[in-house]
C-alpha cells in the first residue's frame, strides 16, 4: 500500500503522486459499481504492480473534505481570490460572492489584490483594510512588477489551492509570477481545451513543490447563489460569528430586527462594516427571490 494524491485523470488512467514518484493506475472495478468516480485531489491508496514502469492499481479512496464541480477537483484546501485594485475597477459586490462560495465549500481563503503598480491613488489600501478587519488574510501584489511573490508563495505551501476571480484581474499573470513553469503548463492546457472545444475533462494539479499544488483552471466560474440556504448565509460572513450569540431571538435573520435585539445590527459601523452587511442583505434577499420563482 502506498499513499498518494490523484493529480490527473485521462481516459481511465489516473496519475498518482506519491513519495516514490508518480504512478499510472487503473481504478478497481468496485468504484464504478459503487458509483464513485476517482477525482483529481483524491487522497488514495495504491498497490504497485510494476515498479520499473511505475504502474499500479488504485485501491482505496479516502473520504473527501469537499468536491468542487467546476473545476472538478476534490479536497481543495484553499481559494486564492484574486481581484485587481484598478483596471478592472475593484468590485466589492462580486468579491463578496466569491467569498461566500469559498466559505460554503469550507476552503481557506487568501485574498490577493493585484495591479498595485498602476493604482496611483492607492485604492488597494482601503480594500486591504476592509477585508483584514473582516478577518481575512489579504496580500497586495503586482504581478507586473513581481511584488508580493514571497508572501503569497508562503500561503500556498503545503496546500492544494485554486485561483478564483473575474477574468482580466491577473490570475494567469500571478501564476506566472509564482512559477513560470506552472504558468506555462496551464497555458498549454488551456490552449488544448480551446482547440478541443466542448470536451469535458477533469482538472489537473500542478505541483509547485512536493505537497504544494495549484489547480490548473480557475475556480467558481459561476457565481450562482441558489445552492445556498438563506439561513446559512450568516456563517459565510465570518466577521458576524462572534456576535451571533448576541441576537435575542433564535433564527434572527439580522434584517428587520432592531439593533436592540440583533447582535449583528448592533455592531454595524463598529466591528462589522456597513458595506459588507449591505451585501449580506442583498444576497439574502436575492436568494429568497430566486426561490419564489
Ligand atoms: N499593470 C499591471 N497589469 C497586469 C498585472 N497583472 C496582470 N496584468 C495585465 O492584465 C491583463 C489580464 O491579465 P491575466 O493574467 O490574463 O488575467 P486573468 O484573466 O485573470 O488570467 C493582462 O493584459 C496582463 O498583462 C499587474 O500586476 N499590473
Ligand atoms: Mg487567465
Ligand atoms: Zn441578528
Amino acid at each position: 500500500m502506498l499513499k498518494g494524491t490523484i493529480i490527473k485523470g485521462i481516459g481511465g488512467f489516473y496519475y498518482i503522486s506519491t513519495e516514490n514518484g508518480v504512478y499510472e493506475c487503473r481504478a478497481r472495478g468496485k468504484f464504478r459499481k459503487e458509483g464513485i468516480k476517482p477525482t483529481v485531489g483524491d487522497i488514495v491508496n495504491i498497490s504497485v504492480l510494476d515498479e520499473k514502469n511505475k504502474k499500479g492499481s488504485l485501491d482505496v479512496i479516502e473520504p473527501r473534505r469537499n468536491c468542487l464541480i467546476r473545476p472538478r477537483a476534490a479536497n481543495i484546501d484553499q481559494a486564492v481570490i484574486v481581484f485587481a485594485s484598478v483596471s478592472p475597477d475593484f468590485n466589492e459586490d462580486i468579491m463578496d460572492r466569491f467569498i461566500v462560495l469559498a466559505e460554503q465549500q469550507k476552503l481557506d481563503i487568501v485574498i490577493c489584490i493585484n495591479k498595485t503598480d498602476i493604482d496611483s491613488e492607492e485604492k488597494y489600501k482601503k480594500i486591504c483594510d476592509m477585508y483584514s478587519k473582516a478577518g481575512f488574510e489579504v496580500i497586495p501584489v503586482s504581478a507586473a512588477e513581481k511584488r508580493g511573490r514571497e508572501e503569497l508563495y508562503n500561503k500556498l505551501k503545503g496546500k492544494i489551492s485554486v485561483l478564483a476571480g473575474p477574468s482580466g484581474v491577473g490570475k494567469s499573470s500571478i501564476l506566472n509570477m509564482i512559477s513560470p513553469e506552472a504558468g506555462a503548463k496551464v497555458g498549454e492546457i488551456s490552449k488544448k481545451i480551446e482547440r478541443g472545444k466542448h470536451t469535458t475533462r477533469q482538472s489537473e494539479l500542478i505541483e509547485l513543490e512536493p505537497g504544494t499544488y495549484i489547480v490548473d483552471s480557475p475556480g467558481f466560474t459561476s457565481l450562482d447563489m441558489r445552492g445556498i440556504e438563506p439561513e446559512d448565509l450568516q456563517y459565510y460572513f465570518r466577521e458576524f460569528e462572534p456576535y451571533l450569540d448576541d441576537c435575542r431571538y433564535a433564527g434572527c435573520k439580522h434584517l428587520n430586527e432592531s439593533p436592540d435585539y440583533c447582535g449583528i445590527k448592533a455592531q454595524l459601523g463598529i466591528n462589522i462594516s456597513e458595506e459588507r452587511y449591505a451585501r449580506y442583505r442583498d444576497i439574502y434577499n436575492e436568494i429568497l427571490e430566486e426561490r419564489k420563482r
